[in-house]
């Protein structure tokens, strides 16, 4: 019973968030990797109209890296050890989530949020 409170429980490895919106960079760069079903990174914060790389590395399982609001955000499903980069324009203002799509990672919690500042 315990167990599985626990592993149902969203569990990130960090409370790690990575904010962006100070950053002069032509493109704004972040690195998101996983452990298990969880992100180490717990929310990202850019401006409107930035430019994001994303960089996703899988420390095991399949999974992916997914935004549904922005084209472009979204990797292929990666097995662990692998990495994928990609990269979108955060063209509109608010605040999303991004995600694993593989079936029930992300009610695991293996979701952050994504915060575009106007
Ligand atoms: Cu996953």
């Amino acid at each position: 019973m315990m167990l599985v409170a626990f592993l149902s429980a969203p569990v990130f490895a960090s409370e790690h968030v990575v904010d962006l919106t100070d950053e002069t960079a032509e493109v704004k760069e972040v690195v998101v990797t996983s452990r298990g079903r969880a992100y180490d990174v717990e929310e990202i914060r850019v401006n409107l109209g930035d430019t994001v790389r994303v960089t996703y590395i899988n420390g095991g399982g399949r999974h992916d890296w997914v935004i549904d609001e922005f084209e472009g955000a979204r990797t292929a499903i990666i097995s662990g050890g692998s990495r994928e980069t990609i990269e979108f324009v955060a063209d509109q203002a608010g605040e999303f989530e991004f995600y694993c799509s593989v079936p029930g990672h992300r009610q695991a919690g293996m979701f952050g949020r994504f915060i575009v500042v106007e």
